[in-house]
């Protein structure tokens, strides 16, 4: 095969022009008006920019069947992936045929105008299998389909109206006109564009110049920005790890530019189609490694995808896509070269040391606070990397204290605190439930609806103190298990969330009484009264059980503090 050059010519946008687009605006007010979920938004983006082309819009229903089918549209052309605008029966009941709707941002800006031509009731269980391999909620795009999509697709052409704004690295982004025109003034004919939702390391780096000077190309680091798999490290990381990376390469060879794609996670099919946007993008080469775009494993445990499958394809279709494929080669480092090499490439393989970090153990490594070496990635990178997301023990969480009325929560969450702020380090915030009654939810009684709405509102607070690296400590009755398991998980997102369940008896209580309000609970002089006349479901998956009766204080705090350090979350 003859090196293949690029034509970097402009490709079709779907944008009006500018005064158009001031008249379109004014005019698309009047119309029923649909707000973009974060995935659409996306999706838009690129099919305004010519980054979907030849879409002209959202796909019709023919196309859409087409492309789940056998990935082409209703003329032939090779196509994927289907990118259809999916609402709620009730919106889509509203509309009729040829109908003009408005797209808006999360804002409300009309980003674009789409004739609905298209409005059906697609076979998802179909796409599922057809497109992501699986109907298997494992799977992130079957689970965004199933479980987030609306229920209805709408299709149409789409008029362009402006683009999504973004505020965060806005001189990094480039629209595929853009990064062509910006390709035709470096005279770079030959590009090889390498596409990653994660950090780049020493291998990647290595790899990818490889890459370049295999091809003879230059090299555009082309990241996803949009949407990628749920847990990735975010994007602001990566880009400014990315950053620290680029000067690395030879000068001039190689540029970096971020694509607001929302990834699926399809492996294959996902694979050509980022061939096709990088076709649009004014690429030529595209490097496709092990196991691209790989959702993980399925809910039987096992791999979605073979590791080479979606480089079969890609080679299937190779000529079709217009854009040649470079195979990642596997590169470990071989210590006593001191140098990356390709795994199957490695001579002498018996008498040398070969050195590899996994992911997994990348990520243990960063929760540990322990060593990374020079030779698996740049000191700049994991110093961001470490920056985002620091050792357990310098991170936040929460520790939410359960219990009936007088049970000591609040005075072995006082006892807690106390002896966190001797430690020092992190700042310490005590949400006790007398105290949240007073301030967050002063207005609230005690049914199971106000109850619940009382524990939320303290675990947004306390998500967000664990989020910012603070610790946050609850000491409400929170009597619903229901209830908190949603607050661990709004916590969890952010940093451990460490429940103790203070077991004190309702009898104990009640001899306790601390407050006077069993006895008046016992008259029926307060109403739903906890233990007495409304329910508690006793924790089953508490990190931590307390026994109050015969233990002072002082010692039920103190099994908390070994709980953390066991835990990690605190250091001894
Ligand atoms: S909940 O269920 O988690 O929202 O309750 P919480 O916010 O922790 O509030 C419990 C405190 O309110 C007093 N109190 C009652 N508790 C339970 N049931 C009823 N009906 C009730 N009425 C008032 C009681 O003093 C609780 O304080 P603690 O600190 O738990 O003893």
């Amino acid at each position: 095969t003859h090196p293949m050059q690029s034509n970097l010519a402009p490709i079709p946008e779907l944008y009006v022009s500018y005064e158009s687009a001031q008249k379109l605006k004014v005019e698309a007010a009047d119309l029923v008006s649909w707000d973009l979920t974060p995935r659409q938004i996306c999706d838009l983006e690129l099919l305004m920019n010519g980054g979907f082309n030849p879409l002209k819009g959202f796909l019709s229903q023919a196309d859409y069947d087409g492309v789940v089918e056998n990935m082409r549209l209703t003329d032939g052309t090779l196509w994927p992936m289907p990118i259809n605008l999916d609402v709620s029966e009730d919106f889509a009941s509203k509309l009729e045929a040829g109908q003009d709707i408005a797209l808006r941002d999360q804002e409300g800006v009309i980003l674009a105008t789409m004739t609905v031509t298209d409005n059906w009731v697609p076979n998802k269980a179909r796409e599922a299998e057809k497109v992501f391999g699986a109907d298997d909620d494992a799977h992130p795009a079957v689970n965004y389909l199933h479980n987030t999509a609306g229920k209805v697709y709408l299709g149409g052409p789409v008029t362009g109206i402006q683009q999504p704004v973004h505020y965060d690295f806005r001189g990094r982004r480039d629209t595929p006109n853009e990064l062509r025109a910006y390709f035709r003034k470096l005279g770079w004919n030959k590009v090889v564009a390498f596409q990653t939702r994660n950090p780049l390391h020493r291998a990647h780096q290595e790899l990818t110049f490889r890459a370049a000077r295999e091809a003879q190309a230059n090299l555009l680091i082309h990241p996803v920005v949009g949407m990628t798999k749920p847990g990735d490290v975010d994007h602001f990381t990566r880009v400014r790890c990315y950053e620290a990376v680029l000067d690395k390469y030879p000068a001039a060879t190689t540029t970096m530019s971020l694509l607001n794609l929302a990834m699926r996670m399809a492996g294959p099919r996902e694979a050509v189609w980022h061939g096709l946007i990088r076709k649009n993008h004014g690429c030529t080469h595209f490097i496709v490694g092990r196991d691209h775009a790989g959702p993980g494993k399925n809910s039987a445990g096992e791999d979605f995808y073979g590791p080479y499958d979606a480089q079969e394809l890609f080679r299937a279709y190779e000529e079709e896509i217009g854009l040649k494929m470079v195979d990642f080669k596997h590169m470990v480092y071989v210590q006593e070269r001191a140098q990356y090499e390709p795994n199957d490439e490695i001579e002498d393989r018996d008498n040398v040391t070969i050195l590899n970090i996994s992911g997994t153990e990348l990520r243990r490594r960063l929760a540990e606070g322990l060593e990374i070496p020079e030779w698996f990635s740049f000191p700049e990178v994991v110093a961001e990397l470490r920056k985002t997301k620091p050792p357990r023990a310098e991170q936040g969480f929460t520790v939410f204290f359960t219990g009936f009325s007088g049970s000591g929560k609040s005075t072995i969450a006082n006892a807690l605190m106390v002896k966190l702020m001797e430690m020092g380090g992190r700042p310490v915030t005590l949400l006790d439930g007398d105290i949240v009654r007073k301030n967050l939810s002063s207005e609230l009684g005690f049914s199971k609806e106000h109850r619940d709405l009382n524990i939320r509102r303290i675990g947004y607070v306390a998500s967000e103190i664990t989020k910012n690296g603070g610790i946050a400590i609850c000491a409400p009755i929170a009597p619903y298990a229901t209830t908190r398991r949603a607050v661990r998980e709004d916590v969890e997102q952010f940093g451990a969330f460490v429940e103790v369940h203070v077991a004190t008896s309702i009898e104990e209580c009640e001899r306790r009484d601390r407050k006077g309000l069993y006895k008046l609970a016992r008259e029926g002089k307060i109403k739903e009264f906890t233990g007495i006349s409304d329910p508690y479901d006793v924790p089953q998956n508490a990190e931590l059980v307390v026994e109050t009766e015969n233990v002072d204080v002082d010692n039920c705090a103190h099994q908390v503090l070994l709980k953390l350090e066991s835990m990690g979350l605190i250091k001894a």
